[in-house]
């Protein structure tokens, strides 16, 4: 169901602490941490501790939860000094786009210039 944790997802692990995460924010409601496979010299990713499978379902299930990661992001970002010379937060939702972990998450990437249009 959304919003209960999953036994299955590797997110949902993380946030139990079942499996380990370099934690660099925590509130009561989310969580930010590296990415193991870090593609710029800042690359966090924030999740609801809650379970929803992608950015669109938390979105439509719990609003707040939705802006409460995207206020985190910059945060981390802010806290990344990656502020200064501009970000990126991106939710890949679907396969087709790249997702591989159905829990919803930002990823916050910043500290190298990006390029767009993304690959
Ligand atoms: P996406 O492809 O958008 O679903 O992003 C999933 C990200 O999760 C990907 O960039 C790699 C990261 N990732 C996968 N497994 C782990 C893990 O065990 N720990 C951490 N910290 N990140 C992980």
């Amino acid at each position: 169901m959304a919003g209960e944790p999953q036994a299955d997802c590797l997110f949902c692990k993380i946030v139990s602490g079942e499996v380990p995460a370099t934690v660099v924010r925590e509130t009561e409601t989310t969580l930010a941490f590296r990415d193991i496979n870090p593609q710029a010299p800042t690359h966090v990713l924030v999740i609801p501790k809650a379970h929803y499978a992608d950015a669109a379902s938390l979105a439509a299930g719990a609003p707040q939860l939705a802006a409460d990661v995207l206020h985190e992001a910059g945060q981390v970002a802010a806290d990344e000094k990656a502020d200064r010379s501009g970000y990126r937060i991106v939710f890949n939702t679907g396969s087709g786009a790249g997702q591989t972990v159905f829990h919803a998450h930002a990823h916050v990437l910043g500290g190298r210039g990006l390029e767009w249009p993304p690959g």
